[in-house]
């Protein structure tokens, strides 16, 4: 790994709101005086009524409670919208890029983002949808769905955001466990020139559970079969509807919204997060990592997160913190390589983008096109890049600091995850000096630590170990929805009074944080988190399945890839052509992101007497790290290893 340093520029020492001192000062104030740093830090939103506890919280067993700012009021989409009324209405807030460079972007103010977002609110009410309520989206990348997300927001309805390349089986998975009654999409989406069938999706996954509506948003402006009763446009639901609604009040532990995660064991989580917490973490951590504050000129820079609304990097640093903290941003519906591969750097020059935030599975697949792709447009506008969602390898990080950036951006590496609601482990650009390919230092008020883990016991100083967290941070989840014995079982269970992140990491002698990927069974393909047993339960799904193995693989591009060992039922002919009607499955069962790379017909996988599937020995297989499969003695069959090996596909 590399350990080149990269100094601060100096300046950003000079400009940024915090330099080195003032990260550590503010970091030492967040350890000792936790109540003192976040009363304070909560002043950056506007409650309705003042919270009269900061923080009321234990991971012990007997006694566990995460809760922050306990008995204030306050609402979310009020804080993104109505409070920026006063001096901000005309700033833009989302500058919106289409998929296709040459249809109409759109550019909605804070006034525009706010009646639109009451009107929906009402058509919401006017629908039957109470507080407490939870209503899915199922939407493209359209202004639309930020919309839909702060609608709820604002009359405490609960949002559980389903990515619009899930599949009719997994969104139906999702409104069953949350019980929406209500599902907003849209007739198709668009990316990279291709037709998403979103309103057809949603029909297929209503074949399997009922809701009671379904508003539809014409975008492409396709023609689609409506149910009588059941679905409405979205034109037609908001077209009467007032411009005002009243925020409704809101407690600071009410939920705000569900999200769906993978986890190494079952079904995908209902990561529940709620109000007042993850509206300080979020806004906090967006202003510090992204130093957002206004240019010179007094004008406000232009921030770009290219994360889809679907996963929670779009739920917070395009959703909330930004407009939170009275950003302008862009938002795009596109790819990176759509039309070609220099779209993104386009953008870039079209918006003036100053600060740009995207995954390194992006920029290594943009990487690998070449660097004309790039030079070729301008990007002088650029001053801070930002990476998240997997490990910037430092091939990735050394291409984008020098090609993209030009040598004068810092890199903001932030590690964090759904459950964290914001960015724990992360540079800050005027303060923290840059190693490639590490997240390095903690965000205000998170106590990283390592631990052992066979022993289970915290290792101190340089070493390397299995991450997890000391103590509570306001943007942490508080629940699996429908599950809190889950919830505790699955993060706090490890290792007694700490949140375990599922991650292993390294910390080097200068207390700097590198992030080696996930020690539990969760692999991380393209930045997206897929449990290898709903990949298994996908595949066993399939009549002609017996049993399956999946394992992640290294991939040049997605980081990981998808590696499964299928045994197929006795008598079946393994065939080219099952192989590719499994991975046509997958992809139905699941949806695209889920495709697998490998499929290894396997008469038998290594198991122990006991039953156990021995992993180890299918990732060294699938890593083609054949070597030295360790101890294989313990197996009920040892020659299976050997059929594994003989069969392995080039
Ligand atoms: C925000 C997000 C979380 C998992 C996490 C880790 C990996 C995210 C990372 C990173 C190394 C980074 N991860 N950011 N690994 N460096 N900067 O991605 O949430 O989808 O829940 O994924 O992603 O393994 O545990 P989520």
């Amino acid at each position: 790994m590399s350990e080149e340093l990269f100094p601060v520029p100096a300046k950003w020492a000079q400009d940024a709101l915090l330099d080195a001192a003032g990260y550590a000062a503010k970091y030492q104030k967040s350890i000792e005086d936790p109540e003192g740093f976040w009363r304070e830090e909560a002043q950056r939103i506007d409650w309705m009524e003042p919270f009269s506890t900061v923080k009321n919280t234990s991971y012990a067993k007997d006694d566990f409670r995460i809760r922050w700012f306990e008995g204030g009021k306050l609402n979310i989409s009020a804080n993104a919208l109505d409070r920026h009324l006063a001096d901000k209405s005309d700033t833009v807030a989302i500058l919106w890029e289409p998929d296709d460079p040459a249809a109409p972007s759109r550019s909605l103010t804070y006034r525009d983002l706010h009646t639109e977002v009451c009107k929906l609110a009402n058509a919401l009410k006017a629908q039957g949808v109470a507080k407490g309520d939870r209503v899915t989206i199922y939407l493209p990348m359209v202004p639309e769905a930020a919309i839909a997300m702060l609608a709820c927001a604002r009359i405490g309805a609960v949002h559980s955001v389903v990515f619009a390349g899930f599949s009719p089986d997994a969104l139906a998975g999702r409104i069953e466990d949350c019980q929406s009654r209500i599902v907003l999409t849209a007739d198709e989406g668009l990316r990279g020139g291709k037709k998403v069938p979103l309103k057809a999706n949603v029909d297929a996954a209503l074949d399997k559970v009922a809701v009671d509506r379904v508003i539809v948003l014409a975008h492409t402006g396709t023609d689609v079969p409506m149910k009588a009763g059941r679905d409405i446009g979205w034109a037609e639901a908001v077209v009467d509807q007032p411009a005002i609604c009243e925020p409704e009040v809101m407690d600071a532990e009410d939920p705000l919204f569900i999200l769906y995660t993978s986890g190494s064991t079952g079904k995908p989580k209902g990561v529940l997060h709620t109000t007042g917490g993850y509206a300080v973490w979020t806004s906090m951590t967006h202003q510090y990592v992204f130093d957002y504050q206004p240019k010179s000129d007094g004008s406000n820079p232009v921030y770009w997160c290219a994360a889809d609304v679907g996963w929670v990097t779009g739920h917070s640093y395009v959703v909330y913190a930004p407009l939170i903290n009275g950003a302008t941003q862009v938002m795009f519906e596109g790819v990176p390589n759509y039309p070609d591969h220099s779209r993104f750097w386009q953008v870039i020059d079209k918006y003036q983008v100053d600060i740009f935030y995207a995954a390194p599975t992006a920029l290594r697949a943009l990487m690998r096109e070449g660097d004309e792709w790039v030079t070729r447009t301008s990007r002088k506008s650029l001053r801070l890049l930002g990476s998240v969602g997997e490990p910037i390898n430092p091939e990735a990080w050394d291409w984008y600091h020098r090609v993209v950036g030009e040598r004068r951006c810092p890199i903001v590496d932030t590690w964090w995850q759904t459950e964290t609601g914001g960015a724990m482990i992360t540079p800050l650009p005027g303060a923290t000096d840059l190693k490639p390919g590490s997240a390095s230092k903690p965000m205000f008020g998170v106590r990283p630590a390592l631990v052992d883990p066979e022993k289970g016991t915290l290792i101190d100083g340089a070493a390397s170990g299995a991450l997890v967290i000391a103590d509570s941070w306001p943007g942490q989840m508080r629940t699996v929805y429908g599950d809190h014995q889950r919830f505790f079982d699955t993060y706090f269970s490890q290792y007694p009074g700490y949140y375990f992140t599922g991650d292993g990491c390294r910390r080097d002698e200068d207390g700097y944080y590198w992030i080696t990927g996930r020690i539990d069974d969760v692999i991380n393909v393209s930045g997206h988190r897929m449990g290898t047993a709903e990949v298994e339960s996908a595949l066993v799904e399939h009549p002609l399945v017996a049993e399956a193995a999946v394992v992640g693989m290294p991939h040049e591009i997605k980081g990981q890839g998808i590696y499964a060992y299928v045994t197929t039922n006795a008598g079946t002919e393994d065939s080219e052509d099952l192989r590719k009607e499994l991975v046509q499955w997958v992809r139905k069962e699941i949806g695209p992101i889920a495709t697998p790379d490998v499929i290894q017909f396997a008469p038998g996988l290594p198991k122990t007497r006991s039953g156990k599937i021995m992993r180890r020995i299918l990732r060294k297989i699938a890593e083609n790290d054949t070597g030295n499969l360790g101890d294989t003695s313990t197996l009920a069959d040892p020659s299976v290893v050997d059929d594994l090996l003989a069969n392995r596909p080039q």
